[in-house]
């Protein structure tokens, strides 16, 4: 249902995209009451840099770093990374280097996997970086926090149960596919507040879906997720 859901949007976004130049990938994104949404790709050009117009390049000491990192749903490609990739700080130095991302398996439509950080912290950004010369590159998720207490939480939530009823707070659903045939590009994501903080969470739920299933290479190259507290929290 995302998915469709972020077809339209995309359309949508590109029918009314003159004024917003700015962030030139960046289609209307769906995202909680206060909740903002940055999109930047890098393309037809990108360096190993990661170094966008708007978003955040990507660190190696985020509140990330250290998390638990848990598959829950779908595989992995075992062409690609380990999700380690996800939180070591480390880029890819080419557009195309499955070793240097996480994507799950060819052949199927995505799947999810949660950070643990340990503790409760005030969560201010939540910055997601892929890289891929085509339909591998834009990313398409939702991401879900919480801080475990609910009654009722499900730390691994599957199926097409929506994370929502069992403890988890939706954050944002996220689609940069630009539209049109070219999907290439480095993408950076960075969701944040304007009220500083996000949420509070000790576990962050990301549910991803294939960029397209036309053929068996549509999930994304994942290279980097950082998840930036506020300092003292
Ligand atoms: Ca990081
Ligand atoms: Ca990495």
């Amino acid at each position: 249902m995302l998915i469709r859901a972020g077809v339209f949007v995309i359309v949508a976004g590109l029918v009314a995209a003159a004024p917003r130049l700015q962030t030139p990938a960046a289609a209307p994104q769906r995202a909680a009451a206060g909740v903002t949404v940055v999109v930047d790709r890098n393309w037809p050009t990108a360096t190993r840099a990661f170094s966008f117009a708007h978003v955040p390049s990507p660190s190696a000491t985020d509140a990330a770093t250290n998390a638990k990192r848990q598959l829950i749903q779908g595989e992995a490609d075992e062409n690609g990374a380990t999700l380690a990739a996800l939180t070591d700080g480390l880029l890819p130095r080419e557009e195309d280097e499955p070793g240097s991302n996480f994507f799950f398996n060819a052949g199927t439509s995505g799947g999810s996997f949660r950070f643990d950080l340990g503790s409760v912290l005030a969560v201010s950004q939540v910055n997601t970086y892929s890289w891929h010369p085509n339909t591998r590159g834009p990313q398409v998720y939702s991401v879900y926090g919480s801080d475990g207490a609910a009654a009722g939480f499900d730390a691994a939530p599957k199926g097409d149960a929506d994370p929502a009823k069992s403890g988890w707070t939706w954050i944002a659903s996220i689609d940069t596919r630009p539209g049109g045939a070219d999907m290439g590009g480095q993408y950076g994501v960075s969701i944040s507040s304007a009220t500083g903080a996000i949420g509070r969470f000790r576990y962050l739920l990301f549910v991803c879906s294939a960029t397209e299933t036309d053929d068996d290479y549509g999930n994304t190259f994942y290279s980097e997720i950082d998840i930036i507290a506020k300092a003292g929290h």
